[in-house]
């Protein structure tokens, strides 16, 4: 039998100093995640695909399930009484929920990624990172800006041919799929590594020529080793590379040197859960996890996977 997330949560951080009220946080999470996946499945009947007509602080388009998305998480990890402040890709400023001492928690997300997908029945999912909040450390708008190393623990879903959510804490990364007959998170990826072995490689190679000299060459020195694979909504291509082995890069570009993907709740959480399973994760320049924040919607080029292909990579780059 498959151990449940409640019992997983229970028996792993029940107690633990380190980790006390995560499984509240955690269970939130898997909470709101029910609610969006069954809404994004739902979606074209319900007439909840399209835009809403606004554009997010990015000044990109918001789709109808982006805020639906963003408003459910909102939602249940106020609702959950562990979180102090929220960080959301959809909201400009960060939403404080309290600042008693249970409220130990901070979390970043992006509620839907890879929405533009959603029309066309493609894997989308949600990403958050989880940071802890000092005891006595005010609740602000700045509060939210921490280093991507402090995030405790940190989670991403993806809305695929199954539900599946992905839990990360230091020293292990444990999948749990969605079970459809009783909306029960199971234990079905238990300690996840990622494979020593590299089978792909997924970038947008229609950015190609915007790419600076020394990514073309990365690149081109991947694409004549390994398979090409990008869906391009991030969490799924993660997801893949993770279980199968694999890098993925989002570059900067002449039009957008720091990329398209954003720090905090991108990222950092996929940083995070990389790094746990034996991977790593660069801005090109310097580990994700090392970047002072300095605003909560900052990009930045994000390079991902399996450590040695990595690591190869920075260095074509970077001669
Ligand atoms: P989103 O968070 O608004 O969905 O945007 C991020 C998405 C990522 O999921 C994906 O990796 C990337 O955008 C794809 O971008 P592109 O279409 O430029 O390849
Ligand atoms: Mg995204």
């Amino acid at each position: 039998m498959f151990q449940t997330l409640a019992e997983y949560s229970a028996s792993s951080w029940e107690g633990s100093a380190e980790y006390d009220g995560l499984e509240a946080v955690v269970a939130g999470i898997a909470d709101g995640a029910q609610h969006i996946q069954a809404k994004v499945r739902a979606a074209v009947l319900a007439h909840a695909v399209g835009v809403t007509g606004e554009t997010n602080v990015q000044g990109e388009v918001v789709q109808i399930l982006d805020t639906f998305s963003s408003d459910t998480l909102v939602d249940t990890l106020r609702k959950c009484g562990r979180v102090a402040a929220i960080g959301s890709e959809e909201i400009e400023e960060t939403v404080i929920v309290g600042d008693s001492p249970v409220h130990q928690y901070l979390v970043q997300m992006d509620p839907l990624d890879g929405s533009s997908n959603i029309d066309v029945a493609v894997s989308v999912g949600s990403i958050l990172g989880i940071w802890k909040r000092q005891a006595d450390e005010s609740v602000t708008g700045s509060t939210l800006l921490k280093k991507g190393n402090e995030q405790v623990a940190a989670v991403y879903t993806v809305y695929g041919s199954c539900t599946m959510m992905v839990v990360a804490t230091h020293g292990s990364v444990q999948g749990f799929t969605l079970d459809p007959s009783d909306g029960i998170f199971r234990l079905t990826n238990s300690n996840i590594r990622i494979p020593k072995k590299n089978s792909c490689y997924s970038t947008n190679e229609g950015n190609f020529k915007g790419f600076d000299s020394g990514t073309q060459k990365a690149i081109e020195e991947l694409r004549n080793t390994y398979s090409l694979r990008y869906v391009g909504s991030l969490v799924a291509d993660f997801h893949r590379n993770l279980l199968k082995g694999g890098i993925f890069l989002y570059p900067g570009t002449k039009k957008s040197p720091e990329g398209k993907l954003r720090l905090m709740y991108e990222a950092n959480p996929l940083a995070f859960i990389a790094e746990q399973a034996g991977g790593a994760a660069s801005s090109g320049k310097e580990r994700i996890l090392d970047i002072e924040p300095l605003k909560l919607h900052q990009r930045t080029v994000l390079i991902i996977g399996n450590q040695d292909v990595v690591d190869r990579t920075l260095a074509v780059m970077n001669t």
